[in-house]
This record gives C-alpha cells, structure tokens and sequence, in this order.
C-alpha cells in the first residue's frame, strides 16, 4: 500500500464541533416537545446531513412536519448551531491534529479535508485550520451524503490523486462505510473505533501521530 493522500472528516476528528452539533439538536428537539433527545440519538447524526439528521430527531415524536416545515426546522438548527461557533477557535481544533498534519506533510503525503458540513469553510477559516490542506471536499459540493462515497471521490478528484491512494480518516459508521464503498483505506478514531469495517482503529489522532513519530 502506498497512501499519497489522507482525507480527514471534520466533525469529531479534526474539530469539537460534535458537541455543538448535539446541543442544537437537543435544544431544537426541545422546542418540539421532546425530552428524550440522547448522546445515543446524536451518535446517528454523525456524518450524516443535515436533513438526516433532521430525521433522527423527528422519529421521536408522532408529529407530522411537511417538507417546507422541516427545512425551517433544519435552518433553525443550524442558525442556533452557527451562532455557538462564534466562540470557535484554534483551541478547539483536537489533540495531535496540527502535529499529524505536518507528520504527513512532511513524508509527501497529501492533506484534504471531506466533511459533510456546509459550514466547513467557517469552522477551518476559525480553528486556523484552512490553509493546512491541499483540497477541501463539503457539503457544499455534493449531492449525496454519507455513506455515499461522493465527498471523499471530490477531496481525491481535487487532489488529483486516485481513491485506492488515498487514506479516509473517520469517526462515523457512515463515513467508514463511505471510505471503503470509494475504495480507500479507512482509519477510524472515536465513535467509529469499533467499526469492524474500517481498516484499523485507533483512540484519537494523537495516537496515531504518537505511534508513526516514534517508528519515523
Ligand atoms: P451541517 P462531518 C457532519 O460533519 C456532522 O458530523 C453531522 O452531524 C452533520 O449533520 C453534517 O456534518 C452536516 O453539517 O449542518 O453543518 O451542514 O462529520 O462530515 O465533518
Ligand atoms: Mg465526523
């Protein structure tokens, strides 16, 4: 195997943003009535859209919502979601990213970013994190989501580098199930970690970057 290029998701790998994620949803599911809105319930809207995730929600209750109603519900999600990362900053970018980043950089190896987030540009422009990759791949510029292979197809398309090259770094099954239905190798961290699908796992990419600098 020779890794060219590694594709990062953004939400839960590179950046906190996971936990804001789930406080919209919780505070929205809230104003509709719903109590029970759980870390469990949030794991399901890992890497999914925003429309999905919408969904996760709405399972909850036996209300009925047409489609007008539930893009307004999504929009608000995401106004009260884009106003909690007015905070966002370097500091919320998760242990040993910088440092993975310029590890591979250094070997010649590529960095793309291949979030389903439409506030992808935002959240990197905030963590300093936008000048660190060569492509960025969102959902900005698909039209299907994950477990579709569509974003991490566009971040190898932009790199100019083929999918079986590529290394896809994930902390959802959807994003896992993507990387390997696009034919690249799939390294799973946090929720993910128990994904049998994924190629190897690992706690966070502090450990990776730990494990690879002492063998370099
Ligand atoms: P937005 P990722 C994903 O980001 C999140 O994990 C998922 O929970 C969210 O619904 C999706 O982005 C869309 O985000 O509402 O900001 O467009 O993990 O693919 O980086
Ligand atoms: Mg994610």
């Amino acid at each position: 195997m020779d890794i060219k290029a590694v594709i990062f998701d953004l939400d839960g790998v590179l950046v906190t943003t996971d936990e804001l994620h789930f406080a919209a949803w919780k505070a929205l599911a809230e104003e509709l009535g719903i109590n029970g809105f759980t870390k469990a319930d949030n794991a399901r809207q890992r890497g999914v859209s925003r429309m999905a995730s919408l969904e996760v929600v709405l399972e909850k209750t036996d209300r009925k919502f047409s489609n007008e109603e539930k893009t307004a519900l999504a929009e608000k999600k995401n106004n009260m979601y884009v106003k909690s990362l007015s905070g966002l900053s370097r500091s919320d970018v998760l242990p040993g990213v910088f440092e993975f980043i310029e590890y591979i950089k250094s070997k010649g190896i590529k960095a793309a970013v291949g979030s389903a987030s439409k506030n992808t540009p935002l959240i990197l422009e905030k963590t300093e994190l936008a000048d660190k990759f060569d492509a960025v791949s969102c959902g900005l510029d698909t039209t299907r989501s994950k477990p579709d292979p569509e974003v991490f197809l566009i971040a190898a398309n932009k790199l100019g580098v083929a999918p079986c090259d590529c290394a896809v770094v994930e902390d959802s099954d959807a994003g896992i199930e993507a990387a390997k239905a696009g034919g690249m190798y799939a390294i799973a961290v946090g929720a993910a970690a128990h994904n049998p699908k994924a190629d190897i796992s690992v706690k966070d990419l502090e450990s990776l970057y730990k494990a690879l600098s002492i063998l370099a």
